[in-house]
């Protein structure tokens, strides 16, 4: 691939990782147990049997961390908190201790000149709150507009964006409708319901930050796609409507436009969640920013067994379809739809079988991969689509939820045995990017 031309200069260029995925100290200095820990603790809940007690032992070496972002010359970091590190009920008490470790780094990330971009919620909801029926509680929704509100009370003027979701939807799908992920319920009555209590909570939690009135942008970060039929069949195209709806739609039309999509409102039929008076009103609010993750298109295939894309590009290491120009797609299909602040693509990258060999880690795939996707971010701005800032997903390898550390999504390799991060290709060839960038 032949390098980009210029992004706007105001572009902001960052990485991205998560609490749970890379801090460890899954029981230091105070911090409660979360929903992740209890479940990758479950035997036969991670394929490869691991956990988050140790992860990328971030907690403790946050300082190299931030001096490898540096090194890399990006703009900005985003990451998430741990709820129940600062919070280790999910209510009631403040513990100390987790809001030093994230003042801390947040003073380390200014004296590097690195913008703070917050998520509040990267899926590892406090076991405390679990226990009391966890998402499905329509009063966690109540809790977390708390830890919110002081969240941006603390650290709203040290922060450049704070997010109030990481992708809702793995969370109601993927943690309520297959059980892959925590806390492993399969059951789409309540996966549904689920769905409603976070986007009920994000507006809660919108309101309780703006009152607060932090000088930092808010929103939300959703995972979407565009969903495309596999053949021209009336059952394929039905398939990706419903996709679309059920999955993008769903989260975008409340927040957007105040209502649910009717389409999947009807498909969901006996599933359709309760919704109170005036939630929606709660909901319906404006963003200062719209967090979109990618990594892939639907595709929508009725037959038994469903057909498969053809994958021109290749797969990931996770078996996921390359396909760079659904991010075009996404992003335009999405300006017709809704009046959309600036975006941030706040996650893209990809899983790839990295191994350190002599002193170097090649990863051309993954460069070929970042400079593919930032061909078809650009053609979306080329169509007008407002797009603020990139962030690869991810700074280092980390805990990648069910699947363990088998699974590698860093521009910097982690060695779990010694800790050792080392650059991979692509994170040198990052650095030169972002450098050219500016130049
Ligand atoms: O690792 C995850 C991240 O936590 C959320 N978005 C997708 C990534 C890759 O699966």
């Amino acid at each position: 691939m032949t390098e980009h031309k210029p992004f706007p200069s105001s572009f902001t260029w960052g990485v991205a990782t998560s609490a749970f995925q890379i801090e460890g100290a899954s029981s230091a200095d105070g911090k409660g147990p979360s929903i992740w820990d209890t479940f990758s603790h479950t035997p036969g809940r991670v394929i490869d049997g691991s956990n988050g007690d140790i992860a990328c032992e971030h907690y403790y070496r946050y300082k190299e961390d931030v001096g490898l972002m540096a090194g890399l010359g990006v703009d900005a970091y985003r990451f998430s908190m741990a709820w129940s590190r600062v919070q280790p009920q999910g209510k009631g008490d403040w513990n100390e201790a987790g809001w030093t470790f994230y003042s801390n780094l947040l003073d380390e990330l200014a004296a590097k000149n690195i913008d703070a971009h917050i998520t509040l919620y990267h899926w590892d909801l406090p076991q405390g709150l679990q226990d009391e029926g966890g998402w499905l509680n329509r009063e966690t929704a109540y809790h977390f507009a708390e830890y919110a509100a002081e969240v941006a009370r603390r650290f709203g003027n040290r922060v450049k964006t704070i997010a109030t979701h990481n992708e809702p939807w793995c969370t109601a799908n993927l943690g309520y409708g297959n059980a892959q992920f925590a806390p492993g319920v399969a059951d789409m009555k309540q996966s549904v319901q689920v769905s409603h209590h976070l986007l009920l909570s994000h507006g809660l939690a919108m309101r309780a930050m703006r009152a607060v009135t932090p000088s930092c942008e808010l929103g939300i970060v959703l995972n979407q796609w565009t969903a495309d039929a596999a053949t021209d069949s009336q059952a394929d195209r039905d398939l990706a409507a419903w996709e679309y709806a059920r999955s993008v739609q769903w989260f975008m039309e409340p927040i957007f436009k105040g209502r649910y999509p009717e389409y999947a409102l009807q498909g969901h039929g006996p599933n359709a969640p309760v919704i109170e008076a005036g939630d929606l009103e709660i909901i319906q609010g404006p963003l200062d920013f719209l967090g979109v993750n990618y990594y892939f298109r639907a595709f929508c295939s009725a037959e038994e067994p469903p057909r498969k894309p053809e994958g021109k590009l290749g797969f990931t290491d996770m078996g996921w379809e390359i396909y760079p120009q659904g991010l075009t797609e996404l992003l335009v299909k999405l300006k017709g739809e809704y009046d959309l602040p600036p975006i941030y693509i706040t996650e893209n990258g990809m899983a790839n079988p990295d191994a350190v060999t002599n002193g170097s880690v090649p990863d051309a795939a993954r460069i070929d991969y970042v400079q593919r996707h930032l061909a078809a971010l650009q053609a979306a701005m080329d169509e007008g689509v407002d797009v603020a800032g990139y962030f690869l997903w991810s700074l280092m390898d980390n805990f990648e939820w069910n699947s363990g550390y088998a699974k590698r999504f860093g521009i910097i390799h982690v060695d779990y045995e010694t800790q050792e991060r080392t650059l991979k290709d692509s994170a040198h060839w990052y650095r030169e990017f972002i450098k050219n960038q500016r130049a």
